[in-house]
C-alpha cells in the first residue's frame, strides 16, 4: 500500500513547480498532484504550493476549502510525511512557505488595512492632483504579488475555437499602435466604511474615500490584439458575450465583449502607468485597463485572454462583486445578481484645508473627487455647507483634458467658503453625471451585505 509510505520534507521541496511531478502536503499528507494539474482551472495556485504544504495557499483562496476539493485531493495521495520531521504531530511552521514572501515594499503613506494579502489605500488629502502618483495610489490584492519576467512573460489568446495565439511583451509594445488613455480605478468596496457607519456594518475590507485613483496607462487596445489573433471583431457570433481575463496569481474575471471590441471602449493591455513601467504592485509587466468599469475587471499579471460565451468562472466574478436588496443579507442569490460591471456616480471629499489669513476673514478650501462609470461625464458637483439644507455649485473645470474617447477620468473639485460659515457644520457633496444620474441621500437605500458600490452622498463635518 504505497500510502504508508513516508517522506522526508526535503525530498518533498524537490518536488516543487518547476518539477516534472510536482507534490504538495495537507496536513501531514503526501500528495502527488501531476494528474490534478492538467485538469484543473485553479491548478497554478495548488502548482505555487508544489512542494510544500499547501494550507497557507488555500487558506487565502479560500474558495478551495470544500470537502469536495479534499476528496479529489485525496485520489492524489501517495504517503506521510516522515515522523522524524514532524514537530508535536505537525509540519513545523518555518518549513512553510509564506506566499507573501516575494510582495514589494509599500510607500509608508499608504493606510494599510491587510498586509497579506496587501490591501491599502491612498490617504485622502494626497489625491489632490488629477494623475495620482503611482507610489500612493491604492493597492488592493486578493493573493499575493506575482514576480513575473517581462522577457519571459506572454500573453495567450484563446479564440473561441479554441485555438491559441501568443504574445511575448516586445509583440504588444512593437506591432501594434500604442494608446495612452487616462482612466480611473475606483475599487468596488470604496467608501464600504462609511456604508458601515449607517444603520448596518457592511462585510469586507473597510476603505474610506482613497480605494480609488486616476492614472495615464499605456498599451496596445485589446481590440486590437484579438482582431491581429484572427478574431473577426467587426462582426463577432451573437452567442460569443464575454471575454475572460487570467491573472498569474489565479485571480480571473471577465468583461462583456462588446466592452471589448468597442473601438470607443479604449479597453487597453497596459505595460505603462504614469509613463513608466508598470509596479509589481500594479500588475506588472502587463494589466487589463477596462475604463468605466469597476477596478475588479481591470485584472492586473494579466497572462490569458479568453473569447468565451460565459464569463468568468472566478469567485470575483460570480461571488463577491455583485449588489443585493437591503433586505437580502442572510442567502443572497448569488447567480440571479449580475456581476457589478459600469460604475454609478460616485464623489467625495478628500480635504477641508483652511487658508492662511486673519482669523475672522479666513477662507477654508474644500476639495474632492467626483467620477462616473461608462465614460459618463459629471456635469455637476452639489455642494451643501449646512447637512444638506441648500446647495452651490462646486468649480470642477480645474484639470487639463484627458486622454481617450469618454470621460474616464475622475473630475477633481474644489469650494471655497468663509470658515465662519462652516463651523462646526456638515459639509455634504454630490454629484450628476451625464445621464442625470445622481447619489442617494444615505446609505439605507443602497445597503447591501458585501457593502458595494457605496456610493450615497459624502457628508464631513467640519473640525479645524
Ligand atoms: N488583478 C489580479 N490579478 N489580482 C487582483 O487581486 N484585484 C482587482 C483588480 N485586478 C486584482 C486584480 C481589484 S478588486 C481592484 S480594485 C484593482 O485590481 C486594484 O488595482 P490596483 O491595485 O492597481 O489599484
Ligand atoms: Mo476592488
Amino acid at each position: 500500500d504505497g500510502t504508508k509510505r513516508t517522506f522526508r520534507l526535503s525530498d518533498i521541496s524537490a518536488h516543487d513547480k518547476d518539477s516534472q511531478s510536482p507534490w504538495v502536503i495537507k496536513g501531514t499528507k503526501v500528495y502527488d498532484i501531476t494528474d490534478w494539474i492538467a485538469g484543473h482551472p485553479g491548478g497554478n495556485v495548488i502548482l505555487r504550493a508544489a512542494g510544500g504544504s499547501v494550507e497557507p495557499y488555500w487558506n487565502i483562496f479560500s474558495i478551495h476549502k470544500k470537502q469536495e476539493v479534499y476528496d479529489i485531493l485525496e485520489g492524489f495521495l501517495i504517503g506521510h510525511v516522515d515522523p522524524q520531521d514532524l514537530v508535536d504531530g505537525q509540519v513545523p511552521l518555518d518549513s512553510i512557505d509564506d506566499p507573501f514572501d516575494q510582495d514589494p515594499k509599500r510607500d509608508q503613506r499608504l493606510i494599510v488595512h491587510t498586509d497579506k494579502p496587501m490591501n491599502a489605500e491612498s490617504p485622502a488629502p494626497l489625491l489632490s492632483t488629477f494623475v495620482t502618483p503611482v507610489d500612493i495610489f491604492y493597492v488592493r490584492n486578493h493573493l499575493w504579488v506575482p514576480r513575473l519576467v517581462e522577457k519571459e512573460h506572454k500573453l495567450v489568446v484563446e479564440l473561441d475555437d479554441g485555438e491559441e495565439k501568443e504574445y511575448t511583451m516586445s509583440d504588444l509594445r512593437n506591432n501594434f499602435q500604442q494608446h495612452k488613455i487616462t482612466a480611473t480605478l475606483q475599487c468596488s468596496g470604496n467608501r464600504r466604511s462609511h456604508m458601515s457607519q449607517g444603520s448596518r456594518h457592511a462585510n469586507g475590507v473597510q476603505w474610506d474615500a482613497g480605494a480609488i485613483g486616476n492614472a495615464e496607462w499605456t498599451g496596445p487596445r485589446l481590440r486590437d490584439v484579438l482582431a491581429d489573433a484572427g478574431f473577426n471583431v467587426a462582426d463577432p457570433p451573437d452567442e460569443l458575450q464575454h471575454v475572460q481575463f487570467v491573472g498569474a496569481e489565479a485571480y480571473g474575471a471577465s468583461i462583456p465583449l462588446a466592452k471589448a471590441i468597442d473601438p470607443r471602449g479604449d479597453v487597453i493591455l497596459a505595460h505603462q502607468m504614469n509613463g513608466k513601467t508598470l509596479s509589481p504592485d500594479h500588475g506588472f509587466p502587463l494589466r487589463v485597463i477596462a475604463p468605466g468599469h469597476v477596478a475588479a475587471r481591470s485584472v492586473k499579471w494579466v497572462h490569458r485572454v479568453i473569447l468565451s460565451e460565459e464569463e468568468s468562472a472566478s469567485q470575483w466574478q460570480q461571488r463577491d462583486y455583485k449588489c443585493f436588496g437591503p433586505n437580502d443579507t442572510e442567502k443572497p442569490n448569488w447567480e440571479r445578481a449580475p456581476a457589478i460591471q459600469e460604475t454609478p456616480v460616485q464623489s467625495a471629499i478628500t480635504c477641508m484645508r483652511r487658508e492662511e489669513g486673519k482669523e475672522e476673514t479666513k477662507d477654508v478650501v474644500i476639495e474632492g473627487y467626483a467620477f462616473s462609470g461608462g465614460g459618463r461625464k459629471i456635469i455637476r458637483v452639489d455642494i451643501s455647507t449646512d447637512n444638506g439644507g441648500t446647495w452651490n455649485q462646486a468649480e470642477t473645470d480645474i484639470d487639463p483634458v484627458n486622454n481617450g474617447i469618454r470621460d474616464w477620468s475622475w473630475k477633481r473639485w474644489k469650494y471655497v467658503v468663509p470658515e465662519t460659515k462652516i463651523l462646526g457644520a456638515t459639509v455634504v457633496v454630490k454629484a450628476v453625471d451625464e445621464a442625470y444620474n445622481t447619489q442617494p441621500e444615505n446609505h439605507e437605500p443602497t445597503y447591501n451585505i458585501r457593502g458595494n458600490l457605496t456610493c450615497a452622498w459624502h457628508r464631513v463635518k467640519y473640525d479645524p
